[in-house]
Parts: structure tokens; sequence; C-alpha cells
């Protein structure tokens, strides 16, 4: 009886020092596959994410930019992956009203300069191309939001995530390119970015009961987010690129819960009872037992736009990916609010992250 041996799928995956690439990162280096990231130079240390990984045999670390179309190529060739997955991003919201020109160049073009690669060094009938595409192109077309919904982004992130979106799907429709788009509603992991929503109430309400900080200073607490776990949704990534035939897929939880009811399941998970009081710039939320007041609205954190709901609708994902999303929202709001408390008390989750607290 022969023995049929199967060969490692070698996978490049940008963006491999954030929150998505380095769970990815994981889960494929579990599945067997070779992985090489890519990461940015930074003369300051960028792979805590990864720093359980560094020394995996098959895990492979390499210096890109998006914006340094040369290097890229240069590094497709030499890697010769049989999977990209583009993850880099100028990932903030609120940032890309600032760096505008920067948002479009790395989140834009710079799927554009990997795309061309791919072309140029006659790679499309070889590699099979996952685009990080968002829920943020949606912008204000009403949920719930599904792969026929019309995009109306909201922000210079939005907009430049719909021209990789398109310039993705055209590389498939002109060149037959396996190439597709998954457009992922919002997911958190003990390991989500300090500046996002989720991560800063966490770490906030964490380092309020540890008594390191008196108050939570918060922005828009209406608007509306779908949030999932993380690590569901990388698989929901790998997935897309598994199928014989590429096309677009919304992952989501299906289910939206507004920023204040976020600060209020964290409270919660500490046993803190929140009563909120007053309207707009004065709202503040107040522990029921003391009077404390321990979170107040500060208009530094408003966008100059705002998307104000949010809500997935997963079902072509369930039903062609066989996808579903494992965590609920109280388990992920739990998940990180333990998270950050261990990283108070200098210990190590349960995920295996070992983070320092600042
Ligand atoms: P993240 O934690 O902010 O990670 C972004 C990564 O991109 C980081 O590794 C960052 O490097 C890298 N990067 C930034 N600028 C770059 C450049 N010019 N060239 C190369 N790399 C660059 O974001 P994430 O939450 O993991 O999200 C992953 C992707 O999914 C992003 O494209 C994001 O826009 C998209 N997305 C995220 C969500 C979500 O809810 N998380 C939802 C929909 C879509 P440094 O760490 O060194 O800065
Ligand atoms: O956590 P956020 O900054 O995430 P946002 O803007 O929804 O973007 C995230 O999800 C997108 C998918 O829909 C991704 F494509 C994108 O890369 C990123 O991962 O803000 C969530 C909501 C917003 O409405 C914001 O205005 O929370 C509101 N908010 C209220 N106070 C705040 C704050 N956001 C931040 N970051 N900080 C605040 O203090």
């Amino acid at each position: 009886m022969g023995f049929v041996m199967l060969k490692t799928k070698r996978a490049l995956i940008t963006g491999v020092t954030g929150q998505d690439g380095s769970l990815l990162s994981s889960f494929l280096l579990e599945k067997g596959h070779e992985v090489h990231g890519l990461r940015l130079y930074s003369d300051v240390n960028n792979t805590d994410r990864i720093v359980k990984i560094l020394d995996r045999d098959r895990f492979h670390l390499h210096y890109a930019d998006l914006t340094d179309g040369g290097n890229i190529c240069r590094l497709l060739s030499e890697i010769q992956p049989d999977e990209i997955y583009n993850l880099a991003a100028q990932s903030h919201v609120k940032v890309s009203f600032e760096v505008p020109e920067h948002t479009a160049d790395v989140n834009g073009l710079g799927v554009l300069r990997i795309l061309e690669a791919i072309r140029t060094l006659n790679m499309t009938d070889k590699v099979r191309f996952y685009q990080a595409s968002s829920s943020e192109m949606f912008g204000s077309s009403a949920p719930p939001q599904n792969e026929d919904t019309p995009f109306h982004p909201c922000s210079p992130y939005g907009a430049a995530k719909l021209y990789a979106y398109w310039i993705t799907r055209t590389y498939r429709e002109s060149y037959g390119l396996h190439a597709s788009n998954g457009i992922l509603f919002n997911h958190e992991s003990p390991v989500r970015g300090e500046e996002f929503v989720t991560r800063k109430i966490t770490r906030a309400v964490a380092a309020i009961e540890a008594g390191m900080q008196d108050i939570l200073q918060i922005g828009n607490l209406d608007s509306r987010r779908d949030w999932g776990h993380a690590r569901d949704y990388v698989e929901g990534m790998w997935l897309m690129l598994q199928q014989d035939k590429p096309d677009d897929y919304v992952l989501a939880a299906g289910e939206a819960h507004s920023v204040r009811d976020f600060v209020t399941a964290a409270f919660t998970c500490m046993g803190v009872m929140l009563t909120w009081q007053g309207h707009g710039l004065k709202e503040k939320g107040i522990d029921q037992r003391t009077g404390r007041i321990l979170v107040a609205v500060d208009p530094q954190f408003f966008r100059p736009n705002e998307v104000n709901v949010l809500r997935g609708d997963a079902r072509k994902a369930h039903e062609k990916l066989g996808w579903k999303p494992r965590v609920s929202f109280a388990a992920l709001v739990q998940e990180m609010l333990d998270a950050d408390r261990a990283v108070l008390r200098g210990m190590e989750t349960d995920d295996g992250f070992l983070l320092a607290a600042e």
C-alpha cells in the first residue's frame, strides 16, 4: 500500500502582528501550514501578540510595508505562497479622518499592489487570495446588512476598504484569480488593540476594579455594533479559501449591542450595577450602590461622521461555508475582562497570551 504525501500548504499573512494576524497564524500552524508573516519595521517591539509562535519551525517573519510594491513583489516571488491573507491595514476608523491619504494608500492601493504582484509573477492560477473587507463599507445602509446590501461608507477608512473590495472582485472577474472578500463585522478578543472601544472598556473596568483608574471617559454611547469573537472569524477566513470557487461572504454574529450595553455588561461582570443618568454629553454611568460616577462622555472620542448601527446577516456563510460564531456577546465581554484583570495581575491568560501590564 503506497502513501500519499500531502504537501504542506504555505500561507502568507500581511498584518501578522495585529489581532487577526496573530490569531490566524496560530490557527494555520495548528492546521499544519507553513506560515510567512509580513510585519512592519518598528524600532519598538511589535511582536507581543505572536511571541508564543516566534520559535515555531514553520513560522517565518519578513519586513514589509503595503506602500512598498517592489518589496511585496520580491517577497511573493521568493515565498511562493499557496494562500495569501491580506490583513494589514490602518485599521482605526477615527484615525482615518486624520490620516486619510495614508489610509487610502495602505488599505486601498496596498491591496492593488499585492494583486498586481500576483498577476505579474504569473501566480494567478496558483494562489488563493483573501481580502479583509469590512462592515464599515455598509456605513449608513440600514441593517441587517448582507452581501446584497448597498455600500455607503462614512469614513476614509470605509471608502478605502470599498476600493479594495472592488479591486479584489475586479481581479477575480478579469483574471480568474481565486480572490474572496470576507466582509467582517466587528470582532474582538483579549488581544484587540487598546484603542478600539471594547478593549478600552475592559481595560478601564479592570483598572477601576484594581483602584488604578477613577473613571472611564468614552465617546458615542448610542452607536451599535455586531460584536463577535476574533477566534471564530479567523476560521471563517480560512474556510473561504478552502472553497472550490472564490466569493464574498459576510461574517457576523447577527446581534447589535450599543456601546452603552457593552459598558454595562463589563461592569456587571465585576459585580457593579450601573445606572445611566442624563443625556448626550451630560450622560453618566453611576454605580447604583455607591452613587459614584464611573463613566462620563468626552467629545474628543466622537468622529466627524458616525456609522450608527451595524448588524450583519451571515446566512450565506452559514449555508455555504458551514460557518457559525460560537462565542456569545456575554462570553466575549467576560473573557476580555478576565484577560485584562489577569494582565493587571501580571498573569498569563487562559489563551496563553503573556501580556505585560503597562
Ligand atoms: P490590527 O490589529 O490593527 O492589525 C493591523 C495590522 O496591519 C498590524 O499588524 C499593523 O502593523 C499592520 N499594518 C499597518 N499598516 C501597515 C502597512 N503600511 N504595511 C503593512 N502592515 C501594516 O487589525 P485587526 O483587527 O487584526 O484587523 C485585521 C484586518 O481586518 C484589517 O485590515 C482590518 O481593517 C480588517 N477588519 C477588522 C475588523 C475587526 O473588527 N477587527 C473588522 C473588519 C475588517 P503594526 O501592528 O506594526 O502597526
Ligand atoms: O471600536 P471602534 O473604534 O470600532 P469601529 O469604528 O466599529 O471599527 C472597527 O470595526 C470595523 C468593522 O465594522 C473594522 F473594519 C475596523 O477596522 C475596526 O476594527 O468603535 C466602535 C464604536 C464606534 O461607533 C465609536 O464611535 O464605538 C464608538 N466609541 C465610543 N467611544 C468609541 C469610543 N470608539 C473608540 N475607538 N473609542 C472610544 O472611546
